[in-house]
């Protein structure tokens, strides 16, 4: 199936739209009241230079709250959400001869709004002019919002901001719709990275661009570069300066996602080849993650502290470690309590998704001082969509910690030492909170 052909009924996007956009402008008008405000002016955003000293630009990065309503990424655009009365879109029609925006895949969301054809901000401006003094502006680029007239106590007021992030926390079943089929696109291409990597040796560089063909995607367009590391590079929690070279790899750590209509996923998958003593307990050590993250995955549920499941989440870890024989003389307990397995997972569980990879909302208090990049701490609510993603890995920084510390002589180096060349696991699915259980949106494409 090409990856343009989605598993989702793609008719249905307008209606979702619609309903969508007729939900946000409920939402969005108490907000615009309490502000003591007649509308805000979303801005698409501008093409940032690459250089100051040359004259190419990045592709644009859309502004996550004119993203919110509609996937059109022009630069300059600009969306008139009112208090009263229903949106305008000022659609910048002019276009240079040098450059031009990507076309739309689809045209569900036009009829959504009121379109005003614009040449450029100063078309905008003056449409705005008379209402200016009761506007604000959200938006990166705070000199457009100069150029359209606002002052700048009006350009992105803080608690203006933090409101509007607050309704990016439960998504519509159109946001939930679109990280569906990201999630779909993005299997697509596990699992032809997976069967390279099972079939014979590829750099890291040549994983990349099959996974990017498979998903149809360039590499501006990915929601997050991928992580594509073998063997040791995997302790590496971002690893995107790709190897160049081929070399016989046992173990793969990918972690890639795909975008549709401006929605993220985010998908992690650990693989491990070959024989021999290693490679039997780096697979036990996937097969343990994997029942962990599933264990996770149940355990997901209205009402919970994600906090509270991170926790878990070390607890379960020790367990598997114990089982694998990381340890004869400390307990799970006692692995968890002395701070041993935060050597080896250090990340936080996980985080919501949605327009951002890290989407806004979910870390809305600060989280424990011993779990400091935990990026949740909401209890789970219907309609959230977040991230489970436990991991475990050789880190040689970390690791030199363990062995200079107080523990030291309970764990098995011999063993941690013939890991170390694996790099780490880490298995990550996307999952939607529903009033009952939970719907994991990636097994569903990517069973295992
Ligand atoms: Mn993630």
């Amino acid at each position: 199936m090409s990856p343009l052909t989605a598993a989702v009924d793609i008719a249905s996007l307008p209606v979702l739209h619609r309903a969508h956009v007729t939900q946000l402008i409920e939402r969005y008008r108490p907000i615009l009241r309490q502000h003591e405000l007649d509308g805000v002016v979303l801005h698409a955003g501008t093409a940032l230079k690459r250089s100051v000293f040359d004259d190419q630009f990045w592709p644009l990065t859309v502004v996550p709250h004119f993203r919110h309503w509609l996937p059109l990424a022009v630069a300059g655009c600009a969306l008139w959400i009112k208090a009263d009365g229903e949106p305008v879109l000022f659609n910048v029609t002019h276009r240079d001869f040098w450059e031009g925006p990507q076309d739309d895949e689809t045209d569900h969301f036009w009829p959504s709004f009121r379109v005003v054809d614009v040449k450029d901000d100063k078309d905008i401006r003056k449409a705005l002019s008379s209402s200016i003094g009761r506007l604000a502006f959200v938006g990166e680029d705070l000199k457009a919002a100069g150029a359209l007239g606002f002052a700048a106590d009006r350009m992105a007021p803080t608690k203006l901001v933090e409101a509007l992030d607050e309704l990016r926390v439960h998504k519509s079943p159109y946001e939930v719709f679109c990280l569906r089929e990201a999630n779909r696109r993005a299997a697509l291409g596990h699992r032809a990275v997976l069967d390279a990597f099972a079939d014979g040796d590829h750099s890291e560089l040549e994983l990349h661009l099959i996974y990017l063909r498979a998903t149809h995607q360039d590499d501006p367009e990915t929601p997050y570069k991928n992580i594509v590391a073998l063997n040791e590079h995997a302790a590496t929690l971002h690893h995107v300066s790709y190897g160049r070279m081929r070399y016989a790899s046992q173990s793969l750590l990918l972690d890639a996602g795909a975008t549709f209509q401006g929605y993220d996923s985010d998908i992690t998958r650990t693989a491990v080849k070959g024989s021999g003593a290693a490679v039997d307990a780096f697979a036990q050590l996937i097969a343990g993650t994997e029942q962990l993250q599933q264990r996770l995955c149940a355990d997901t549920k209205l009402g919970r502290n994600y906090q509270e499941l991170h926790d878990d989440s070390h607890r379960y870890l020790a367990e598997v470690l114990c089982t694998m024989g990381m340890t004869t003389t400390m307990s799970a307990e006692a692995l968890v309590a002395t701070g041993v397995t935060r050597k080896l997972f250090p990340h936080g569980l996980g985080h919501s998704l949605g327009i951002q990879t890290h989407d806004v909302g979910c870390r809305n208090i600060a989280p424990r001082d011993d779990n400091p990049f935990l990026r949740n701490t909401r209890l789970m609510e219907e309609g959230q969509v977040f991230t489970i993603e436990p991991g475990c890995y050789f880190i040689p920084s970390l690791l030199a910690e363990l062995r200079g510390g107080p523990h030291a002589s309970a764990l098995d180096w011999s063993l941690i030492e013939a890991l170390t060349p694996f790099g780490g696991v880490r298995i990550e699915d996307d999952l939607q909170v529903l009033s009952s259980g939970v719907d994991n949106l990636t097994r569903t494409f990517l069973p295992t």
